[in-house]
């Protein structure tokens, strides 16, 4: 045996349809979803199925995505291809959500903030509807384990959209099913923590829940000038005074990090532990939703952090340990390598068997120099106690193998 157990204590389950790998958001575009391809390769590879229930995920109803989205936005959505867009935005009552121009703007955007110009950030692809609603079909299954008891953690790499909003696409995000989750997460548990590691800040969750006591969200990121031109870091909101809707009963219950470029480990753990278990304490929740967006992670491509794998990691295990029921979903990450490893890491741990990948996962990055201000942490080896054996070559060559294949 590979040594991959079932975890003592509790369950997880794995939510997922392969349906989403092979989507293209266009040539040029950060987001790929084939870094899904690599994370299930990982994970399978290293026998973690073995240690969690694993379910093929089903699309989520229109209906159910109409629990927080405007019904205008889930038609279009639903009907929408390359093909039948020109046409769609063409109907009156979509008309409406068409945004006003701006001076300088690059793409031309139609309603909803989609767009079929090859630099939008949200465009519309073929095969897009479908992979919109497994996604967020996944993430629903995920929560419905924990609502009925069946799962402790639940995980869905393929959500975490955090930036969707009622009714517009924002950030390569379009239906939002981390609110779609909380939603139903609401029906049982009086109240809902949302954490969010992702780089970006997770806009979209916290506008949803701003009036509302009932959700407590807490988003670190990156926050502040991007550059020399002056431009904000995307999506430019999250900072530390903003704590939810002021005048309403929901002030008070957001939270946010607004981070500079450059944290390092040892500085993002003691910002991430100190201020989530301050949080814990004070709001007492029932359920926690971690958004565990891997740009968070030095080298990738959008982010500009520093953090390791292996701090990316204890910060899931720090939010495990609480011992509440568990949604752990995806986001962003953009070098596909390093989202991949750092999954299948977190799948690990999820199961307890992060001592247990006999590899080694490089758990360290190599920094980008122009953001590096710490030290890389480490040799590289979370376990070096093991030899890397034939099996796991295979599994990394794997890896090496499929992103050769899949980039271009
Ligand atoms: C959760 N950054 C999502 C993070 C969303 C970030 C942005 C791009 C980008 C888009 C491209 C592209 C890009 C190299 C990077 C103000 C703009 C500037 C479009 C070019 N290359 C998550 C969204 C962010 C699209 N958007 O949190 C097509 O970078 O900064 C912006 C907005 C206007 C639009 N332009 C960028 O991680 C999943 N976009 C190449 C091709
Ligand atoms: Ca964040
Ligand atoms: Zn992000």
């Amino acid at each position: 045996s590979n040594g991959i157990t079932r975890p003592k204590g509790h369950k997880v389950s794995f939510h997922y349809n392969s349906g989403v790998e092979d989507m293209h958001f266009g040539k040029t575009h950060p987001m790929k979803p084939w870094r899904l391809t690599l994370t299930k390769h990982l994970v399978l590879g290293y026998g973690l199925q073995y240690a969690m229930d694993t379910y093929v995920a089903m699309p989520a109803s229109e209906e159910q995505v109409r629990a927080f989205h405007d019904p205008d936005y889930v038609d279009f959505l639903k009907a929408v291809s390359p093909q039948t867009f020109e046409t769609l935005c063409k109907v009156p009552r979509y008309q409406r959500f068409i945004p006003p121009k701006h001076e300088g703007d690059t793409v031309d955007l139609g309603p909803f903030n989609l767009s079929t110009s090859p630099g939008a950030d949200c465009p519309v692809f073929d095969g897009m509807s479908e992979y919109l609603f497994l996604y967020t079909g996944a993430t629903l299954a995920a929560t419905n384990q924990l609502l009925t008891g069946q799962s402790d953690i639940a995980i869905n790499w393929s959500g975490g959209l955090h930036h969707a909003h009622k009714s517009e696409a924002s950030g390569f995000c379009y239906i939002n099913d981390i609110v779609l989750a909380i939603i139903d997460l609401l029906h049982l548990y009086p109240r809902v923590l949302y954490i969010d590691i992702d780089v970006h800040h997770g806009d979209g969750v916290e506008e949803a829940f701003q009036r509302q006591p009932r959700v407590m969200t807490l988003s670190y990121h990156r926050y502040g000038p991007y550059d020399e031109t002056g431009h904000k870091f995307f999506p430019g909101t999250g900072d530390l005074a903003d704590t939810g809707l002021k005048g309403t009963i929901g002030e008070h219950f957001a939270l946010n990090v607004p981070i500079p470029s450059g944290i390092d480990d040892r500085q993002y753990k003691y910002l991430f532990e100190s201020i989530t278990a301050r949080a814990i304490d004070a709001y007492k929740p029932k359920a926690i939703v971690l958004q565990c967006g891997a740009d968070s992670l030095g080298g990738d491509r959008l982010g500009q952090f520093n953090i390791n794998i292996k701090q990316h990691g204890e910060c899931v295990s720090f939010v495990k340990k609480q011992g509440l029921p568990l949604l752990i979903l995806g986001g962003g990450g953009y070098t596909a390598r390093n989202v991949a490893r750092a999954w299948c890491h977190e799948t690990a741990l999820a199961t307890d068997n992060g001592s247990q990948l006999p590899d080694r996962i490089p758990l360290d990055l190599v920094p980008r120099p122009q953001a590096f201000t710490g030290r890389a942490h480490g040799d590289g080896l979370l376990f070096p106690k093991f030899q890397r054996d034939h099996k796991n070559d295979c599994v990394e060559a794997e890896l090496e193998y499929m992103v050769k294949r899949l980039e271009w």
